[in-house]
């Protein structure tokens, strides 16, 4: 039985040590919503809100998010009694979409769920892969120099797989100066969605010369048919993101043959429940999937580490080292990146990294509890 009896909302403001930019904009500081949850024994569990803070990647953004869940989601879970964590995402589903915000209550109550039975939450969500092979995701830069330094910088530290942004204009010139300099890397493209299958094909057919492992979301996020048709004209893989919020756009996907690969966001699908649903649908399917990151601090990390421990979970994700992102994280210990360019699945309960409260409270910029 599980009886959330609070949820505590708290806004931080935590600068990136390096802006991040995509094909929808930069970031320099994010503004993260913290969710913790507690329980009639006095148990707790945390969560992270995953979204921007504009409606860039999603609908949904940081001021957005804190309303709906305080007005909306929040009290349609405080003091309801379900059987386990795997019932919260359905307690909540007469609010349509708001994923992201579901996502924050949710994962908190799968933390608190596994600090109770008093096992790492990897282990609790059927997890098996006990170290996460590791990927980074690098922004678009002021100069192709800059790029280049990063890449190698990156391959340096051991990770397994480049991701660079693109967008148009700043797209085929940036493959080819890295596979110049990086003939064998494993290099992948991601566009979130700025290209149209009309006017773009010619450019993903020409950067099939690259050997890229794969293209991530190219079109438009409810552009499944689209998707299928440039899946059809390019030999790379194609690799759903915004796409894919729900397991049916999942199966809708594969049925169309809009992309051979996935990348599951918690936030964007709503958190665990949907989250396991998703992967083991594609893993029926042969579908290989890897866990996407939206610049996190450290509980959202642990919470994507725990994510990545599932069977599906086959190729290097965006989950990274917190140093990429913060000179100092909200958890302890941050997340650290073996020269393998690994991560660990920690051995500690729930999501296995404390939170650093007193790091915390120094960044709040607001809270709020709602009581049962
Ligand atoms: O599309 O994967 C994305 C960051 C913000 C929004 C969308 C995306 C991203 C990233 C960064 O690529 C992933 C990370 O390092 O957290
Ligand atoms: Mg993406």
């Amino acid at each position: 039985m599980l009886k959330i009896t609070s949820i505590q909302l708290t806004e931080i403001n935590l600068p990136l040590v390096h802006f991040f930019e995509t094909s929808f904009g930069r970031t320099y500081e994010r503004r993260i919503i913290l969710v913790r949850v507690e329980d009639a024994d006095g148990a707790e569990g945390w969560g992270e809100v995953t979204c921007g803070e504009v409606p860039g990647y999603s609908d949904e953004w940081t001021d957005s998010a804190w309303v709906t869940t305080e007005k909306i989601l929040a009290p349609m879970v405080v003091g309801r009694e379900v059987s386990a964590a795997s019932e919260i995402f359905d307690l909540m589903n007469r609010a349509r979409g708001h994923r992201m915000s579901k996502s924050g209550i949710e994962t908190a109550c799968w933390d608190l769920e596994a600090k109770k039975l008093g096992v790492p939450l990897w282990k609790h969500l059927g997890g098996v892969n006990r170290e996460i092979a590791c990927g980074v995701s690098i922004g678009l830069k002021d100069s192709t120099e800059a790029l280049l330094e990063s890449v190698g910088r990156e391959i340096e530290s051991g990770y397994q797989r480049i991701k660079i942004k693109i967008k148009p204009g700043r797209d085929a010139q940036l493959v080819e100066a890295i596979r110049r300099v990086f003939p064998d890397i494993t290099l992948s493209v991601d566009a979130n969605s700025a290209y149209s299958v009309e006017t773009d094909t010619p450019l993903f057919q020409r950067l099939g010369e690259f050997n890229l492992l794969m293209i991530e979301q190219p079109l438009a996020p409810g552009d499944l048919v689209d998707h299928a048709k440039l899946q059809r004209a390019v030999a790379t893989a194609i690799c759903l993101d915004e796409s894919i919020v729900s397991l049916a756009n999942a199966e809708h996907a594969v049925e169309l043959g809009a992309c051979r690969i996935f990348n599951i966001k918690l936030g964007r699908v709503g958190g665990y429940s949907e989250a396991k649903d998703i992967e083991s649908s594609a893993r029926a399917h042969g579908i290989p999937v890897w866990c996407g990151g939206m610049l996190e601090a450290g509980i959202g990390r642990a919470h994507n580490i725990a994510l990545s421990t599932l069977p599906g979970f086959t190729l290097p994700g965006d989950v990274s080292a917190s140093e990429r992102y913060w000179s100092e994280d909200i958890i302890d210990p941050p997340v650290t990146v073996s020269r393998e360019g690994t991560i660990k699945a920690p051995t500690g309960h729930g999501i296995g990294f404390a939170v650093n409260e007193a790091r915390v409270e120094a960044l709040t910029v607001r809270r709020e509890t709602l009581r049962f």
